[in-house]
């Protein structure tokens, strides 16, 4: 299931050589084609598996270690440079494999519609799926410019097909006045401003759901994550958002796949977005990965 058999170079710190012995299963969506800001997320997942090797193996958050958890790195998923919905395809069926594998799909982007496949087939298996969503930005747009398919409309899109009332936005403070508007007529939850706090109020009431769990790096301040396509400032400390992670890891939802989008390394002089992407995605793993 790697997509290069031969590939022996550049993969997640610890992650277990062998896919069928793998309970999870990490992969870059190296697309960037729809973004209107500035380009770049395709070479995150391949620059955050770089500075991996500088992180412990160790949490002493959730006292567990990487070796505790088995989870192959199968690299990029080759996708058609410039062509979205081919590329939405490619990623959905690969996400498939795994589900039927019965493996843990953990997602690295790549720009935020990536995301979009990889819910629906989540969806295709687990029916009382709701998502949890960090983001600077709501992502509800119809569309952008026209096209329905872009990188502002993912959670839309998620939101119609599973359900508004299923989706659980925190740390929004960006976004049109309409798509606030929508979500409130719709019943969709959106916590803006702040993510620790309104998350641990909601996470009873997901108690025993199936969840996946979608985050875009610019969650967090420009300060501490600059290294991404749209920035936007006022947002939430690296710390806030471990604390939200280990939240849920301890809150009792099943969480079923889980992804981590946006990162671009050309922005990220101090490469401060790749090691924070890094220990976030340890940090998810070793919480959530049961
Ligand atoms: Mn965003």
């Amino acid at each position: 299931m790697r997509f290069d058999e031969t590939y022996s170079g550049n993969v997640f710190i610890k992650s277990h050589p062998n896919y069928e012995e793998s309970k999870a299963v990490l992969y870059g969506m190296p697309m960037d084609w729809t973004v209107s800001y500035r380009p770049g997320s395709r070479f995150g997942p391949t620059r955050i598996r770089e500075v991996s090797i500088g992180l412990e193996e160790y949490s002493p958050y959730l006292d567990r270690e990487l070796e505790e958890v088995k989870f192959f790195d199968a690299g990029d998923i080759p996708l058609p440079f410039g062509n979205p919905k081919k590329s939405l395809e490619e990623i959905k069926a690969f996400v498939r494999q795994l589900l039927a594998d019965g493996k843990v799909p953990i997602g690295m982007g790549g720009e935020h519609l990536v995301s979009l496949p990889v819910m629906e087939a989540v969806y295709e298996k687990y029916e009382d799926l709701a998502v949890i969503h960090f983001d600077a930005h709501t992502d509800l747009r119809t569309d952008y410019e026209g096209e329905p398919y872009s990188h502002a409309t993912p959670i839309r899109k998620i939101a119609e097909h599973i359900g508004p009332h299923n989706v659980y936005s925190f740390g929004i403070r960006s976004g049109l006045k309409e798509e606030f508007i929508w979500a409130k007529e719709n019943g969709m939850h959106i916590s803006k401003f702040e993510v620790l706090e309104p998350l641990k109020e909601v996470l009873p009431t997901l108690a025993g759901r199936n969840v996946y769990v979608t985050i875009d790096i610019d969650v967090l301040d420009p300060g501490h994550a600059p290294g991404t396509g749209t920035v936007d400032c006022g947002g939430i400390t690296p710390k806030e958002l471990l604390a939200s992670i280990h939240a849920i890891a301890s809150s009792g939802v099943n969480v079923v796949g889980f992804d981590l989008v946006e990162v671009a390394p050309i922005y990220d002089v101090s490469e401060m977005t790749a090691n924070t992407a890094a220990k976030i995605i340890r940090e998810m793993i070793l919480g959530w990965v049961k």
